[in-house]
């Protein structure tokens, strides 16, 4: 079954539900703290191999969960295209933001992967472990990565990004087709370089809608499967189109995704789908009730379990874990997830 291949757990017993989580490394871990207050510069840290790999491999040596996924950020591929990001402690990423293609300073694939080679160094490191645990490598869908670029950083309403697609969507497509391009790229020397899984972050998907959601959303990803589907039929996709709502069904029908992750505003019709497409179904705890413990936690994860337990399933959460929440919360959420039996 899928599944076996998707997070698979060469030591994972048939009837247990694989679990990782979206930000597993990260500031609610004093271990990354530490590791986080030598290196001033986020970015400096993702490219160091080393402290990259050790953040990679911190989660599944505290909690033995199923899954590592590669410690980077979906913001390195601007970087390396020449358009310069930084991150300010509590307010986020800052990116020179541009216009047009032209505004970046490189275009060819050479430099791209020079720049990003400390990435797949850092695969390396994590393979030479021999964990036995699946590792996933990741990278921003192109809109998402494109919201970042137009905004210049988080954005509380995008109204530039939104504007942008809808007055000069010729100019918007060319920097997809560019994203497009070095997405295929980084995730193929990703998977040479030995990640098992892919799981591209789409996660500003609910703001293209009508024609515009299959322009910026569905187009894109279906090129950067299908190539990588062509040229790694092996290595599972999974595609998180967070809040797409009712555009995930299309999404689905046109995107040969092996999984997808799902998020409190997926519609229930869909996992139905998935059921039937033999998609797997990758989520979705509300971050703010792990943060928030006690009973309703435990509540719902039950509840989450009886209803996914016969998909085809991962548990992960709708979105990625907050800094502030208790390690004791993620304790107890493994462990719930951990003593359930499927069967
Ligand atoms: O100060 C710090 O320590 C940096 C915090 C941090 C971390 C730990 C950022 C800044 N990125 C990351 C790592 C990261 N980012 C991973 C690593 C692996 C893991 O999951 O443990 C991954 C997969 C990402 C992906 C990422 N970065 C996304 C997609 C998922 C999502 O959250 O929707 C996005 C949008 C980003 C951009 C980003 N990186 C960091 C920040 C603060 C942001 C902006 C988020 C926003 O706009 O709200």
């Amino acid at each position: 079954m899928l599944i076996k291949s998707l997070l698979v757990t060469k030591q994972n017993k048939s009837n247990r539900i694989p679990i990782w989580f979206m930000r597993q490394a990260g500031r609610y871990l004093p271990e990354y703290r530490e590791i986080r207050s030598q290196k001033r510069d986020f970015l400096d840290l993702c490219f160091s191999p080393k402290l990259a790999a050790t953040i990679s491999l911190q989660p599944v040596e505290r909690f033995d969960i199923d899954a590592i996924i590669l410690f980077s950020d979906i913001l390195v591929v601007p970087h390396a295209l020449g358009q310069k990001v930084s991150f300010k402690e509590k307010v986020g990423p800052i990116l020179q933001p541009i216009k047009n293609v032209k505004d970046l300073k490189f275009y060819d694939n050479k430099h791209w992967n020079n720049f990003l080679s400390p990435v797949y160094e850092t695969i390396d490191l994590i393979k030479s472990k021999k964990t036995n645990k699946t590792l996933i490598g990741f990278c921003g869908s192109p809109f998402t990565v494109l919201t970042y670029m137009i905004e210049g950083g988080t954005s509380k309403n995008h109204n530039k990004i939104k504007l942008f697609i809808k007055s000069e969507p010729e100019k918007a497509k060319e920097i997809i087709d560019l994203l497009v391009n070095i997405s295929i790229d980084y995730l193929s020397n990703q998977i040479n370089a030995g990640v098992d899984v892919i799981q591209l972050f789409e996660s500003w998907s609910s703001l293209p809608q009508a024609r515009l959601y299959d322009d910026f959303i569905i187009n894109p990803n279906k090129k950067i499967i299908d190539t990588l589907k062509k040229k790694y039929p092996k290595n599972p996709i999974i595609i998180f189109p967070r809040n797409s709502e009712n555009n995930t069904e299309k999404l689905l029908n046109n995107v040969n995704c092996d999984g997808l992750s799902i998020d409190l505003k997926t519609p229930n019709e869909i996992i139905e789908i998935c059921k039937k497409k033999k998609i797997i179904i990758q989520g979705r705890l509300d971050p703010i009730r792990l943060l928030k413990g006690g009973r309703q936690l435990e509540k719902k994860i039950q509840e989450d379990l009886e209803i996914f337990k016969t998909k085809n399933y991962i548990f992960n959460l709708s979105h990625g874990i907050l800094p502030e929440t208790p390690i004791s919360n993620v304790e107890k959420m493994i462990k719930i997830v951990r003593n359930y039996e499927t069967t």
